[in-house]
């Protein structure tokens, strides 16, 4: 499926035409969620060919069984081993006949085995005969993605054995308990030149995590085909989409004893991961076999110690903590206003609004629609936005625009620029790579051309002066094109065609149970929808080619068609469908079929480094769709087009987790639903939920029903509820994101991670935010409880909202209350949390009161942290307080030379059995109140120099 829905195919046929240059303006009604909408509409031929996006449509190969790599190859021998300080080094020569099952056999491999750390051990595998020509499919370079580098590992935990018996099987052990954690025995290696077999063994009732991105539960249950193919999806379900992270977190517990293990292979080609009872198959199709293991033992262990490898994520300006309102579909700068001012007339914090490919002038990059976003105007609203210290964020698409070389006047000088500059991708006998995006027929920045990241920062530096923007929202980076192969080609004097879809019948798509929850309005609408259904004439769907098989197996690669076919879930399965075909070709000689899922990746570093010249001082902040291991140094990410619907609200959690495991801390999934109209009863969960992710945007669809927070009383209550808890909480979110920056902590945390128990493995129907905080949604229509467990034996938890003890048995599912516009949120014993008194803004938030929360565990201890910095430099002072309570004791001692203006005026002590005789602060006396029935402590003063470190005893 190309997209979520067939209606929003058909509308943004329409709208496509509203910003073009030529044709006869008239105007045309559409149906936008159920309403009808006039546009302008302007006549334009062509086209682009309804079928130019089929490609063959290939049986995934792993159905197939005719050819079974485990039974054909031969498998290799080691010979020539030697061990040397830190490792081992062998030659692998193939222990019989060719196999060719999906390519031609590599008679030798070089193994080299590193111990790199005390955590960490790095197998690699590569073919002997590198050459220049062929370095390429097998070599990553490190310096554009980075490699474990030997360190000190006087002590591994980990241990490598190999054995040639029948042939060469590794395995890694964890020396300290003789865990074995991954072992090829019983299995054969197979090393092609256009496919990878490497298989190990799982332990039974296995709990894997990672293998992204996909929409799926957040445990991997066996039978799964994990596809890693960066692809323009819409949420689907066990579809591959946007980003590749071939990495998972194996979590195991013996005897009630837990550890968890990690392994990354640094592959970055397409590949199959099956996953069975017992066993999990990589299957890359090209490339070579790089893996590191990870040891933990805990799974934050494992992520930190992954991250050692790709990189440590970014570090965020404070204000992206803010709420985020965007959609597709703000038609002009009238709206965009009204929208910001609605925001504020209702009093929902509004921190950024954003603009989707609605501003550009025809979909081009970096341009603005001069009918609908004139210069000035916009210039103005920019102004205001600032001065309400408020932000701004566009979307820039990864597709450039190719003019008409027969009109003039279809100038676009961003394409001459990168012309001139050599910075687009070629077809393999040198002419430009055209296919086709919103704009039309297109082509496409080239990240490993020379030139490419000055062109492209000075693309950003222009637009940074026509439209003042604090970050960028990349997006279409896959790398998404409309057609397959270079269909432009031969077309391009054509442009400006339009881009269009397929479509049905609009549709009247609400959320499960619209039908209960909104009898009378169900009713009407399906009224509606026959009357429109009657008269709507649909273009008949182009067809699908029927399935085939391409076994083309020689020395010379198939690119377009490697005898392996991927389970690629775009329709057709065909890697160039809505694709950059794999013979793209890059300045150096190297194929997209070798770098595809790089993309987004190399396209988020180059906006970067663009956005560094920009604002010199200031940390970047840019938000990608396509993502690769390690995208997190320079990128957020959201979730990609959702649905609004209950599952994908669901889906929500496990993608939160995920993109923690992947180290990438800010992320966010579209707050109400992309696709689809939502209603006031999903949405009204979905602002509470999205409030404790640290990406927290609500995005919509072109064709839907508006879904501003405001829209209905009852989700803006909701929204404004749950804000109040998150801008209070923003000093504890932001110290948050400094830890995943400086040490690889996760934002979102699994509740296993926290509390190691086999019972809450998997679970991601609720989640903690850092160590301290949980949140147990309501995820499904028309109830007013949840079913939710308190993780931890002998662990206290803290309701938010009374402040009180929650009495519940531990890991067990109890019914919670949670009538619609609450969100159960609870505090865990043992934790310090900084609060701020929020405002508008977070700008106004950071200027608000201190306060903490101190939070007893069940010996009466807490401790915490708080990190506080200028919100925004790149090089900014910054001091760190750490919070630590014992004995009727708060003790704060700080570090740093950020210095905190803002007086700290409330401490509330959560659990304190009896009321104090006295509360001192520094040895003065202070005001306090003591509520016995719910045992909190409540101490009030005003202290200006409180970060500098404090006593307060209540004894
Ligand atoms: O082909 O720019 O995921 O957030 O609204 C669709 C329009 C292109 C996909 C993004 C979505 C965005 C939409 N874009």
């Amino acid at each position: 499926m190309l997209f979520g829905s067939a209606i929003l195919s058909s509308l943004v046929a329409a709208v496509a035409a509203t910003t073009s240059y030529e044709g006869d303006v008239t105007t045309k009604t559409v149906t936008r969620g159920g309403e009808p909408s006039v546009v302008t509409w302007r006549d334009e031929t062509p086209t682009l060919a309804p079928d130019a996006d089929i490609g063959l449509s290939l049986v995934p190969s792993h159905n197939l069984t005719d050819h079974d790599p485990q039974e054909d190859c031969p498998g290799y021998k080691a010979e020539n081993v030697k061990k040397s300080g830190n490792g081992l080094t062998a030659n692998l020569k193939l222990a019989g006949d060719n196999c060719n099952v999906y390519g031609v056999d590599i008679e030798k491999l070089d193994l080299k085995v590193e111990y790199q750390d005390d955590n960490r051990l790095s197998v690699k595998l590569v073919p002997s005969h590198i050459t220049k020509d062929n370095e390429s499919h097998y070599l990553i370079p490190s310096d554009i993605l980075p490699e474990g580098k030997p360190g000190h590992a006087a002590h591994s935990d980990l241990d490598f054995e190999y054995s040639n018996d029948p042939s060469f099987w590794f395995k890694v052990v964890r020396k300290s308990t003789g865990d074995t954690l991954f072992s090829t025995e019983g299995s054969k290696l197979v090393f092609e030149n256009q496919f990878i077999e490497l298989k190990t063994q799982l332990p039974k009732d296995h709990n894997l995590f990672g293998l992204g991105e996909t929409l799926d539960s957040f445990k991997i249950p066996p039978g799964t085909v994990k596809t890693l193919f960066n692809a323009d999806i819409a949420d689907e379900p066990l579809a591959n989409l946007y980003g590749s992270h071939p990495f998972y977190v194996e979590e195991r517990f013996d005897d009630g004893c837990a550890s968890s293990h990690g392994v990354y292979l640094r592959n970055v080609h397409a590949q199959d991961v099956l996953i069975d009872e017992s066993s999990l198959t990589w299957r890359p199709i090209g490339g070579s076999l790089d893996l590191y293991f990870f040891s933990g033992p805990s799974t934050k262990d494992v992520v930190k110690q992954y991250q050692d490898v790709i990189g440590l994520p970014a570090m965020h300006q404070y204000w992206t903590l803010g709420f985020h309102q965007c959609r597709w579909g703000y038609m002009n700068v009238s709206e965009l206003r009204e929208v910001k001012e609605t925001y504020r007339a209702h009093g929902i914090p509004l921190e950024t609004i954003w603009s989707d490919i609605d501003f550009m002038q025809a979909y081009r990059d970096f341009t603005l629609d001069p009918a609908t976003y004139p210069k000035e105007e916009f210039q103005k609203l920019l102004q205001e936005i600032h001065d309400s210290k408020q932000h701004y964020i566009p979307m820039v698409d990864a597709a450039i625009y190719i003019p008409n070389p027969n009109n003039e006047s279809d100038a676009y000088p961003t394409f001459d620029r990168g012309e001139e500059a050599d910075v687009f991708l070629r077809n393999p006998d040198g002419s430009l790579y055209i296919g086709a995006v919103w704009p039309g027929y297109t082509v496409f920045p080239d990240w490993l051309a020379e030139n490419a990241t000055d062109w492209w920062s000075e693309e950003l530096s222009k637009f940074h002066e026509l439209l003042a923007y604090d970050g960028i929202w990349i997006d279409m980076n896959e790398v998404s094109s409309f057609c397959v192969g270079s269909c432009g080609s031969d077309l391009y004097h054509l442009n400006r065609v339009q881009t269009i879809f397929n479509s049905d019948d609009p549709g009247f798509d609400y959320p499960e149970k619209f039908e209960q929850s909104n009898a009378s309005d169900w009713k009407s609408l399906m009224s509606q929808s026959s009357a429109m259904q009657a008269t709507a004439t649909s273009t008949p769907a182009p067809e699908t080619p029927k399935p085939t098989i391409v076994r083309d197996i020689s020395e010379e690669r198939n690119i377009n068609h490697p005898p392996y076919a991927i389970n690629n879930h775009q329709s057709p399965n065909d890697m160039g469908t809505h694709a950059v075909s794999p013979n793209a070709t890059h300045q150096n000689g190297v194929v997209e079929y070798d770098w595809h899922n790089l993309y987004g990746y190399q396209m988020s570093i180059a906006t970067y480094k663009g956005l560094e010249d920009v604002f010199p001082e200031k940390r970047p902040f840019i938000i990608t769709r396509s993502t690769f291991s390690g995208s997190g140094k320079w990128a957020g990410h959201w979730g990609g087009d959702n649905h609004a619907t209950w599952a994908d609200m669901h889906y929500a959690i496990s993608q939160g987790l995920s993109f923690s495991l992947f180290g990438m801390p800010m992320f966010g999934v579209d707050v109400c639903g992309f696709n689809q109209n939502t209603d006031s009863e999903l949405c009204s969960r979905w602002a509470q939920l999205g409030a404790f992710f640290s990406f927290y945007r609500n995005h919509n669809g072109w064709a839907y029903i508006p879904q501003e927070f405001y829209r209905w009383s009852s989700v803006e209550d909701a929204a404004k509820t749950a804000m109040k808890i998150r801008y209070s909480l923003l000093p504890y979110f932001y110290t948050l994101l400094e830890d995943a920056h400086e040490k690889g902590d996760t934002f979102l945390r699994a509740l296993s991670w926290e509390f190691p128990d086999k019972s809450l493995a998997g679970i991601d129907s609720q989640f903690l935010v850092g160590p301290s905080l949980m949140v147990i949604p309501v995820l499904e229509p028309l109830v007013d409880t949840v079913e939710g467990v308190f993780p931890g034996k002998c662990q206290v938890w803290y309701d938010w909202y009374n402040q009180t003890k929650v009495d519940a048995p531990a890991n067990q599912n109890v019914t919670i209350d949670a009538p619609l516009g609450h969100i159960p949120v609870y505090i865990r014993g043992g934790s310090v949390l900084p609060t701020q008194d929020p405002s508008y803004t977070t700008a106004e938030s950071r200027e608000g009161d201190w306060g903490l929360i101190v939070a007893l565990d069940q010996d009466s201890k807490a401790s915490g942290d708080l990190y506080v910095d200028d919100g925004e430099s790149i090089k900014s002072k910054s001091t760190r307080i750490e919070f630590s309570a014992e004995n009727g004791c708060l003790k704060a001692t700080s570090k740093g030379d950020y210095p905190i203006e803002q007086p700290l005026t409330d401490i509330t002590i959560l659990g304190v059995s009896e009321e104090p005789k006295q509360v001192t602060l520094n040895n003065n006396k202070v005001d306090s109140k003591f509520d016995s029935k719910s045992n909190t402590l409540k101490i009030s003063f005003e202290s200006d120099n409180w970060s500098k470190g404090f006593n307060l005893n209540w004894n």
